[in-house]
Formats: structure tokens, sequence, C-alpha cells
């Protein structure tokens, strides 16, 4: 029996573990005191106002450079380098370390481009771990549209094009935006590198993806009823860690031999791009939509004394609103929610992450404070005067039959040693394709968490509904099937169910394409297997893990729609 065990979090902190002598980890490692970065100093960059959104280069079609510039993400911080999208703008409108924004319209597609013009192998503040590595420490990036209903060689997966792009090499991709599986929603892309996703997403290579309808048309009054314009604003959260020099500091294992590190929790908290920023409101209704874009951290978004419904997550709008107190949200996972400032007139608000409620679980530390939300006394323009009872989307009800129900386990092996690694079904990614939903089918997909922590299950392609999570005995599940990998895939664990599937959470209510598959849960998700209009079997994609670090070792497996 392989024993559960909790992964080390003390080597990911600030302070803890120095750096090993490797050719490109050289530099001692010592992060700068976060308590000495004043928090609340700078303004939320915005779309337009330190966000850039991207002008095409011609019609429908994008054309981005993958480059490198230099950003000052906190006054008391010397300019970052960092990995951005370049539109071709050169970038003057970026302010912080997340600055690019797609707007499209659904059910109109895009022609877009990727050239790869960074460096053609991994500077030292990246830490490649070369045994994850395709082509050792090149630089090999590739795109991938999450959330996208495309094409398996427009996905940016790694089961497609395992070696990715290198320098001067361009990726050219078709999003097909297509109704229904690409409605108005907050998608976003980011690199998708083979053993490097963690590295790429730190240095910067995200972005937002944003799909208007005639309804969500993102301007105020709109049909929809919610507000619109400067009053919609999106909150893309990450947790970083810094060197003094402003470099972005990414940890390197203490244990002999490895690079990778389990997970990377920051001390310090970005919003858009800016640490510990501030965002000026009027005192009225506004929709804030809320990405998760850490690497490993589960967030828990409070804004005391403000109401908030949610109207949508991954998959876009619901059916209706939900009311709900906090944003728990894993990394990828998306939420679409109205808050309510008009009791808060002239009141400093924080936005906290507050501590993570059971039955989901990460090792960690604490990061409390996120930005803060200075209300002001007057209003501008009055906005919607009341919160829609109906919305123009939908709960999520995938209609059968479940042609095939998978079962597949998360496993954790050799956790503090040099061979530690996730996996899930019990083999790599680089073995062969084992998942082979039918083109049109229903499948069940159940994810067995053997781990002691939560993990983010996202697939590509498909948006999902969240059916149930189900405890069961996973020790005994583990006895009775474990071997030195793990438990292989495809066997039912419900004989070692402890009581009745629950049912999904109210903030599940919509289509998702990430689910939080929490420790001591088996959880239960339904989706069709479709492929875009035009494309023909077979395709290939990915699901994983979305804690960047656990993907990149190994908890990802191909999967392959079929005739
Ligand atoms: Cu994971």
């Amino acid at each position: 029996m392989t024993t559960v065990t909790r992964r080390r979090f003390l080597q990911n902190s600030v302070g803890a573990g120095a750096a090993l002598a490797l050719p490109w980890a050289v530099r001692p490692q010592s992060a700068i005191a976060a308590g000495k970065l004043t928090k609340y100093l700078e303004p939320l960059p915005l779309p337009g106002a330190g966000i850039v959104v991207a002008t095409p280069t011609g019609p429908n079609q994008y054309s981005f450079i993958q480059t490198e510039i230099a950003r000052q993400l906190h006054p008391h911080l010397p300019p970052t380098p960092i990995w951005a999208y370049d539109d071709g703008s050169g970038l003057t409108g970026q302010a912080g370390s997340f600055g690019m924004a797609v707007v499209a319209q659904s059910g109109t597609p895009l022609e877009v481009s990727f050239t790869h013009n960074l460096p053609t192998t991994y500077p030292d503040w990246l830490p490649v771990d070369t045994r994850e590595t395709p082509l050792g420490n090149q630089v090999r990036l590739m795109t991938h549209l999450h959330g996208g209903f495309v094409a398996g060689d427009s996905d940016g997966n790694p089961a497609v094009t395992p070696d990715g792009f290198g320098a001067g090499e361009t990726q050219t991709v078709y999003y097909t935006n297509q109704q229904p599986q690409m409605p108005a929603s907050m998608l976003w892309f980011h690199d998708h590198g083979l053993g490097t996703t963690r590295l790429n997403v730190i240095a910067g290579l995200a972005a937002a993806y944003i799909l208007r309808d005639e309804f969500d048309t993102g301007a105020e009054p709109n049909p929809i009823g919610i507000p619109g314009g400067p009053y919609e604003v999106p909150l893309v959260v990450q947790d970083r860690q810094f060197n003094p020099d402003g470099t972005l500091l990414y940890p390197t294992s203490d244990i002999p031999g490895a690079v990778w590190i389990g997970e990377y929790f920051g001390d310090v908290m970005l919003v858009n791009g800016k640490i510990w920023p501030f965002l000026e409101v009027e005192p009225r209704l506004y929709r804030f939509r809320v990405l998760n874009g850490c690497n490993a951290r589960i967030l828990n978004l409070d804004i005391p004394g403000a109401r908030m419904w949610q109207i949508g997550a991954e998959g876009g709008l619901w059916d209706k609103p939900v009311p709900v107190t906090r944003l728990l949200l894993a990394p990828a996972e998306r939420a679409d929610v109205l808050v309510d400032f008009s009791r808060l007139a002239g009141a400093m608000v924080p936005m906290k992450n507050l501590k993570i409620p059971k039955p989901v679980s990460t090792p960690a530390p604490p990061l409390t404070q996120v930005m803060q939300i200075r209300v002001g006394t007057t209003i501008s323009q009055a906005g919607p005067s009341s919160i829609p009872t109906t919305l123009p989307g939908r709960a999520a009800n995938v209609p059968g039959p479940v042609t095939t129900t998978r079962y597949i386990t998360l496993n954790e092996i050799a956790a503090e040693t040099v061979n530690w690694v996730l996996n899930l079904n019990g083999i790599d990614f680089e073995e062969p394709t084992t998942e082979t939903p039918r083109v049109g089918t229903v499948e069940d997909w159940v994810y067995i968490n053997l781990t002691g922590d939560t993990h983010p299950m996202h697939t590509h392609l498909v948006t999902f509904q969240v059916v149930g999570r189900t405890p069961f005995n996973a020790d005994a599940y583990q006895a009775a099937y474990g071997g030195p990998n793990g438990v292989p895939g495809n066997i039912d664990p419900t004989p070692f169910a402890t009581g009745p599937m629950l049912p999904p959470e109210p903030t599940e209510r919509g289509f998702k394409d990430t689910v939080k598959a929490n420790p001591g849960y088996f959880t239960t998700v339904r989706a069709k297997y479709d492929l875009p209009q035009g494309v023909t079997t077979p395709q290939t994609y990915v699901y994983h893990c979305h804690i960047l670090e656990h993907e990149d070792n190994d908890m990802m497996r191909p999967f392959t729609v079929m005739a």
C-alpha cells in the first residue's frame, strides 16, 4: 500500500530551501520581505488602462509575439522581467505582469498566431527540471485557449505537439467560438509547454479572452440588465514571490537531484498583474469577473459588507443569479459575480482571501490580503436598479444516455523523494491513450482522489456538469487495488463509498471546465464529447490537474475523441 503523504510546503515558503548548485539555478534565493511592500499604493490595471485590449491584425485575425518586457509591479520594487503576449502594439499599454485581453464575439471564429520571440534557453530565474521536458533547457512554448472548443491541432496541447514551438517558430490556431459550446464567457489563454507550464505561466504567459454576444454586450445598459462598461471589472488573482532585485522567485527543490517543487505558493498577491492594488468604485452595482490565475493556491475570496450574486462560471452565464458570500476558486476556476457597493458609500473595503473550508484541502500557507476597494460617494451612472431574476444562460443538465463511465485515479507517489510524482491512473503522460470517448456521446468521468489534497481537474475541449461527490474509504480502495504507481484506472470505487453522493455546490450550477476533486471523495462530472463543426475524428486533447506543478509532473493524460 502506498502511503498517502501530505506534500511538504515548507520548502516552498519564503526563506526556506537553499538553491541547488545546478547550472541554471546558481543565483542564491532570497525573497524580498513581502511585509516591506506597502499595500494598496497603485491602482488596479483595467482593460484600456494597464491591460491592453488586443488590436486585430486583420478581420477576425490576431498575431501575437511572445516577448520579454520589464514592468514595475510595485513602487518599492525594481522592474520585473516578464514574458508577455504582444499584439503588435509594443505593450506600452501594459502596466503589470498580466496585461493582455482579447475581446471576441461568440459565433465568430478567429485566426490567431503566436510567434516565439523569447530566449532559446531558460534564464536562471525559471528553474527547469529537465527530467520533465522534451528538449532539456530549451524554451518550448505552446499557447492553449482554456475553455476553447477547437480542433486538436488548434488546442495547444502537448499530446498533439509534445515539443511545442521553439524560438522563431509560429503556432497558428483557429478558435471556433462556436455556439453553444463557447457562449459569452471569460476564458483565458496561457502557455501549456510540456513540463514547463508552471514556469511559462509564472513568467507571465497568460491573458484574458472575453466572449460577447447580443445579450452580454459589455455595454451598459444591456439586454440582461447587468453592469457594463467601466462597471464590469475582470480580476485575475495570482500569488508570487520576488527577489530584492525585482525578479520573480521560483524556488527549487531541496531534495538532491530534484529541481521541481510540489506546489508554488507566493507571499505576495497580485491582481491584474500589480502587487496589492486598489480599486476605486462608485456606491452601486458592479460585475466582477474573477479568475484564479495562481499556479497552486486555492482562493476563498471575501468582500466584507458587499452583497454578491454569482451569475456564471467557466462555461458562461447561468439561467438565474445565485446569492453567494464567498468565492471559493481553485486554479483556473472563474466566477462571474454581481457585487453591490450601494450600502458602502465612503468605505474602504478589503478583498480578503480567507481560510479554505473543508473538505477542500491545500497545504498553502495563508495569504489573506488581496486588494483594497475604495467606495466613493457619488454615482456618475446609476446602472441596474435590481438583480435580474433570470439570465439568458444555462444550468448544466447534460441529457443522457451516459454511454461510458470512466474511473480515473489521482495518485501521489514517493512524496518528498527525488522520484516524487503525481499521476492519473497510475501511468505517465507518455503512455498510450486510454480515454477514447466516441464523438457525440455522453460520458461520466469519476475522479478518485487518493491523495491528501484537492486537485482542480480540467478537461480540454468540453465543459461539463458536476454530478456530485461521493465520500469513500480511500485507504481501503487503495489497499485493495494499489501498486507501486498507485491505483490503475477503471476500477469502480462505489463498493468503498461511505455515504450517499452529495449534490454539486450552488456555485456549480452551470457548465464548468475545472472541478475540485477533494480528498476523501470521488467526484463525478458529465460531458458530451462533440467536436467543432467540420472537424473529423480522431482528435486528441488532454485532461489534467490545474495545479501547474502537478500538471508538469505528471498529473496529465491524453484523451482522443474517436469515430
Ligand atoms: Cu493536483
